[in-house]
C-alpha cells in the first residue's frame, strides 16, 4: 500500500518545474525512495534531476539509485523489492531495447501481482510512430507495454506529471494488483512548466458482498471436509486464513506464491502432494488469491465438490468454471468478515491434528525416498536461515522440491516466480530482495543455468554492497531439460549441456565472497559465514549429480470429474 503519511500536499501553489523534477517529487510523495535504472540519453534529464534532488530543490531528499548491469537486473530487482516489502518498486529504463531487456521481468511482475513501476523513455514526441529512425525507436511501444500491464500512460507536460504517478500506484493497488508504466519523450524529461503536487489517490475496495458471506458462512459451516488453498493474493491475510484453519479444522494448501500464509509447523499446512489427496476428498474448497491453476487444471472438479473464490480480480472466479460462491476484493477484509458470520454456521467439528501428523509423516517419508538429495541441502538452508529469512526460489531441481518440501514460517519469506517460472528470474530478484529488506539474510538459489542469466550483477550487488548469499547447485546442464530428454526422448541428448565458469573464481574476480562446498553440513558452515559477511555478497557453489525427479509429486492425476 502507498504511504498514507504523504497524503498532505494537496492544495499548494504550482510551481514551475521540470517534467523530470515533478516526477521525483511524485515518486517521493508516494513513498518510492529507491529506483532501480540503467541509464541512457533519452532520460538524461531525468537522472539529472535524480542527482540534482534534496535540499534547496522542488524534492525533500534524494532518491536512492541503484544501478545494474542489465536491464533486467533493474527491473527484476524492483520486482523482488516490491514483493518482499508489499510496497510499490521502480525501475527506469531507456526506450526500444531497454524496455525489451526488462520485459521478462516486467511480464514476471504482471504474473505475480507486484507493484512495479515501470519508467520507460522514449524518442521525441512528436516523432512517435512516424518510422523515421530514431535511436531505439520500436513501432508502437505504447501498445507493446499496454500488453504487459493493466495501466500506462506517457507524460506530455510538467503539470501532468504528479497526477499521472498518483493514478499508477493506485492502478498498482486496485482491482488484481500489478506493474503499470509511465513513458516520458526525450524532449519530455527537460520541459518546464507550473506543477501543482497530486496527494496519492485513495485505494477503494469494492464493499463486501454481505449476501456472498453469508452464502460462504452457511457452506464452510456445514462442510465436513473443507480444505481451504491459498495463493500469492493471501500472503497479507494470513492471520485470517490461520484463524479459518483452525476453526475449520481445514488444511490450507500452497504452493508457489501461497507458501508461508499458514506457518509450516502447523500440522494443517501442506503442498501439493498431500493437497491432491485432499482435494479428492473435500465438499467444500476455500480458494483465497490464487487461480487454483492446478487443481482444476489437473485435479477435476465435479458436482460434489462446492468451490468458493476470493480474488481481486473480478473476472477470476468464474474464468474456468463458475464457482458457488465468489467474493471479489482484498482477501483480508473479506476473511475477516467471514470470520465474523462464521460462528453462527459451524457445525461441530473434531480436531484433525492426529490425522494430519499421521499423513504429514507418511508424505515425508515418500519424499525422503524419492528427493533425498534436494531435502538435505533444503534442510541446511532451513537450520541456518532466521525465521524471517528469506528464501528466494528458481526454477532448478532444488528449488522445484522447496515448494514441495521447504519449510516457511511467515508471509513473504518465500519468492516464487509463480506461473510464469522463468528460469533465470532469481539472482536478480533476490538482489533486489536483499536491497529493499538488508534487516534479514536472504539466500537465492540458482542452478548453473540460471544463475548465468543476470550473473553480471554480481558487480550490481558489489558496488551497492549488497549482503545476498546466492547457492549455485552446479550439475553442468540444463538439468531439468536434460533429464526429460533421458527419459522421455530416448536419451538423445541436445542443447542441454553446459560449459561453465569457475563459480569461485569467477564471483571473486567481482569482489564477492565465494566458496565451493560438496556436502549439505559444509553447506550450513558457508551459510553461517555468507549471512556473517553483511556488507556486500557471498556465492557458495554446490557441484551436483544428477538429481532426482520432483515431477511425480507436481504433475498428478485426475481425481474428480472422471
Ligand atoms: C525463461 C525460461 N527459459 C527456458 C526455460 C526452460 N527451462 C526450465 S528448467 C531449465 C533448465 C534449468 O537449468 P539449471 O538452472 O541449471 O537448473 P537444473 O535443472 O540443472 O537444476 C530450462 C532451460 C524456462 N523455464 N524459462
Ligand atoms: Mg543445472
Amino acid at each position: 500500500m502507498p504511504q498514507q503519511q504523504h497524503a498532505r500536499a494537496g492544495a499548494a501553489a504550482p510551481v514551475r518545474m521540470t517534467t523530470a523534477e515533478a516526477t521525483v517529487a511524485a515518486l517521493q510523495a508516494h513513498g518510492l525512495d529507491t529506483l532501480y535504472a540503467l541509464p541512457g540519453v533519452h532520460n538524461d534529464a531525468f537522472f539529472d534531476a535524480l542527482a540534482k534532488a534534496g535540499a534547496g530543490t522542488a524534492t525533500a531528499a534524494k532518491i536512492r539509485v541503484v544501478h545494474s548491469r542489465h536491464e533486467q537486473g533493474a527491473a527484476y530487482m524492483a520486482l523482488g523489492a516490491a514483493v518482499a516489502t508489499a510496497r510499490p518498486q521502480a525501475y527506469c529504463v531507456v526506450p526500444g531495447p531497454g524496455l525489451l531487456n526488462s520485459a521478462a521481468a516486467l511480464l514476471t511482475a504482471y504474473g505475480m501481482n507486484a507493484a512495479v513501476l515501470a519508467l520507460i523513455g522514449q524518442i521525441p514526441q512528436d516523432a512517435i510512430g512516424r518510422g523515421l529512425g530514431f535511436l531505439h525507436e520500436v513501432r508502437d511501444q505504447a501498445g507493446i507495454i499496454a500488453r504487459l500491464v493493466d495501466w500506462s500512460a506517457r507524460i506530455r507536460e510538467p503539470p501532468e506529471a504528479p497526477r499521472l504517478v498518483a493514478e499508477a500506484v493506485r492502478a498498482m493497488h486496485t482491482g488484481r494488483p500489478g506493474p503499470a508504466a509511465l513513458e516520458c519523450a526525450i524532449d519530455g524529461w527537460g520541459r518546464a512548466g507550473p506543477v501543482t503536487p497530486h496527494a496519492p489517490l485513495p485505494i477503494i475496495d469494492p464493499p463486501v458482498d454481505e449476501d456472498a458471506i453469508a452464502a460462504a458462512a452457511k457452506r464452510l459451516g456445514a462442510a465436513q471436509r473443507p480444505l481451504i488453498v491459498a495463493g500469492g493474493g493471501a500472503q497479507e491475510a494470513s492471520a485470517e486464513v490461520t484463524a479459518l484453519a483452525q476453526l475449520l479444522q481445514a488444511p490450507v494448501l500452497s504452493y508457489r506464491r501461497g507458501r508461508g500464509v499458514l506457518d509450516d509447523r502447523d500440522p494443517l499446512a501442506v503442498t501439493l502432494p498431500l493437497g491432491h489427496a485432499l482435494w479428492a476428498e473435500a465438499d467444500v474448497v476455500l480458494a483465497v488469491g490464487t487461480h487454483l491453476h492446478y487443481p482444476l487444471q489437473q485435479w477435476g472438479i465435479d458436482r460434489e465438490l462446492a468451490i468458493i473464490r476470493v480474488d481481486a480480480d473480478a473476472d477470476e472466479p468464474a474464468r474456468f468454471a463458475k464457482p458457488a460462491v465468489a467474493l471479489v476484493g482484498n482477501a483480508k477484509p473479506i476473511l475477516r468478515r467471514l470470520l465474523d458470520a462464521l460462528p453462527a454456521h459451524l457445525s461441530k467439528r473434531a480436531r484433525r491434528t492426529a490425522e494430519m501428523q499421521e499423513r504429514q509423516a507418511r508424505m515425508r517419508q515418500r519424499l525422503d525416498q524419492k528427493l533425498g538429495p534436494q531435502l538435505a541441502y533444503l534442510a541446511a538452508i532451513r537450520a541456518e536461515l532466521p525465521e524471517n529469512g528469506i528464501f528466494v526460489d528458481e526454477v532448478t531441481q532444488v528449488g522445484f522440491v522447496s515448494r514441495l518440501a521447504f519449510p516457511v514460517y511467515r508471509s513473504r519469506t518465500y519468492i516464487s516466480p509463480g506461473y510464469q517460472d522463468n528460469l533465470g528470474y532469481g539472482f536478480a530478484t533476490a538482489l533486489g530482495v536483499q536491497d529493499a529488506r538488508r534487516d534479514v539474510p536472504v539466500v537465492a538459489i540458482s542452478g548453473d543455468g540460471g544463475f548465468m542469466f543476470t550473473a553480471t550483477e554480481l558487480a550490481t550487488a558489489v558496488a551497492h554492497r549488497i549482503p545476498l548469499t546466492t547457492i549455485v547447485f552446479n550439475d553442468g546442464a540444463f538439468g531439468n531439460v536434460r533429464r526429460t530428454q533421458q527419459e522421455r526422448y530416448g536419451n538423445r541428448l541436445i542443447a542441454c549441456d553446459l560449459t561453465n565458469p569457475d563459480f569461485v573464481a569467477f564471483a571473486k574476480s567481482f569482489g564477492a565472497e565465494a566458496a565451493r562446498v560438496q556436502t549439505a553440513d559444509e553447506l550450513r558452515t558457508a551459510l553461517r559465514r555468507a549471512f556473517a559477511h553483511r556488507d556486500g555478497p557471498s556465492l557458495i557453489e554446490v557441484p551436483v549429480g544428477p538429481l532426482p525427479s520432483p515431477w511425480e509429486f507436481i504433475h498428478m492425476k485426475r481425481v474428480r470429474g472422471v
